[in-house]
């Protein structure tokens, strides 16, 4: 019997030191102390020794279950104490390595410029009004003093939907609804798409504008050049030279084109001006008495100021963009440059 509790005993120790898991070692756990375990089973069967055997060898199969158990209690410190070095290694985060930077969107410079261009109204007390894209004859053409026969029907190459309805080629229809929606004072810029059938290396068919309008009693032309001045100095800097060219549109009388001294070459000529020193920005003038007719305005009680302003040119005069056609392409590469 004492044999038989050695060999029990060296082949446990032997399977727990082998063990190579907490698993592993639970069920050599079973094997040699559990119910029906090797130890369990020696010491069942100390009923048929003699009597006088049975205390001394009670004790050395009592002092076996506890060595066993020992070993299995110490060994299983020793896999747990492995596993969280395991996990340690396999789980830990290098804090120093760079983190990915997730994409994010950019907002388009047309964008950009339309929301400059729209604080500064605000802060003259300009109201922002919007419409529709696609417009009626009436509010494109009729009402701005543009007749059916009127040449600069023509001048403006259209969109056509059908024989009167069309692309809005101008903001301008936005004022008319205003008009004849409000009595004055008006204050409204009107920022948006429009139209034209223009596409080659410095034109695209859809650009954007921002059209101005004041209409109240005694607005006068000093008002329009005041209110310019403030809007090119705040979106160019103070130092910014402009220059009123007259000029004709059909919804004005008198009308007034507006240039600013070269952003690029500061007036000593270039590229990007003709040599001139000069670049054209904005159209202008006195509201014609035929479009406050048109929106049941008087004419003879109100004047008011009226402007248009290209918005794409702005934007790539601002941003040094040499290539209209990048502001539509919706390249990432170059959009996430603003
Ligand atoms: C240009 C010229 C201009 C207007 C737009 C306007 C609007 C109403 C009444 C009278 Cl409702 N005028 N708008 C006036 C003068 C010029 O734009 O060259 N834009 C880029």
């Amino acid at each position: 019997m004492k044999d038989e509790l050695e060999k029990v005993r060296s082949a446990a120790l032997e399977k727990i030191v082998r063990s190579p898991d907490i698993s592993q070692l639970t069920q050599v756990q079973v094997e040699y102390l559990g119910r029906k375990g090797a130890v369990t089973r020696l010491l069942r069967q100390m009923g048929s020794l003699p009597a006088e055997e049975r205390p001394v060898f009670g004790k050395l199969a009592n002092e076996l279950k506890d060595e066993i158990q020992k070993e299995i209690d110490s060994r299983r410190a020793e896999l747990e104490k492995d596993e969280i070095a395991q996990r340690l290694t396999a789980e830990s985060v290098d804090v120093t390595l760079p983190g990915i930077r997730p994409d994010i969107g950019h907002l388009h410079p047309i964008t950009l410029v339309f929301e400059e261009i729209r604080r500064i109204f605000e802060g003259l007390g300009f109201q922002v009004a919007t419409g529709p894209e696609v417009e009626t004859e009436y509010h494109n053409f009729e009402a701005l003093n543009m007749p059916r026969d009127h040449p600069a029907r023509d001048m403006q190459d259209t969109f056509y939907i059908n024989d009167e309805v069309l692309l809005r080629t101008h903001t301008s229809p936005v004022q008319i609804r205003v008009m004849l929606s409000q009595r004055p004072p008006v204050r409204v810029i009107a920022p948006g798409k429009v139209f034209r059938r223009d596409d080659d290396v410095t034109h695209s068919p859809m650009f954007h504008q921002v059209e101005g309008l004041a209409v109240d009693e005694n607005i006068t032309l000093g008002d329009l050049k005041g209110v310019l001045e403030a809007f090119v100095h705040r979106l160019y800097g103070p130092q910014t030279a402009l220059r009123f060219r007259p000029s004709f549109f059909p919804f004005t009388e008198p009308s007034a084109e507006v240039d600013i001294r070269c952003v690029i070459c500061g007036g000593g000529g270039c590229r990007t001006c003709s040599n001139s020193g000069w670049l054209e920005i904005l159209g202008s003038g006195m509201v014609h008495p035929k479009v406050f007719e048109a929106v049941g305005y008087d004419p003879e009680r109100y004047t008011g100021f009226a402007f248009g302003v290209g918005v794409d040119r702005l934007a790539m005069l601002k941003y040094g963009i040499e290539d209209i056609r990048m502001l539509y392409e919706n390249d990432i590469r170059f959009l996430s440059q603003f």
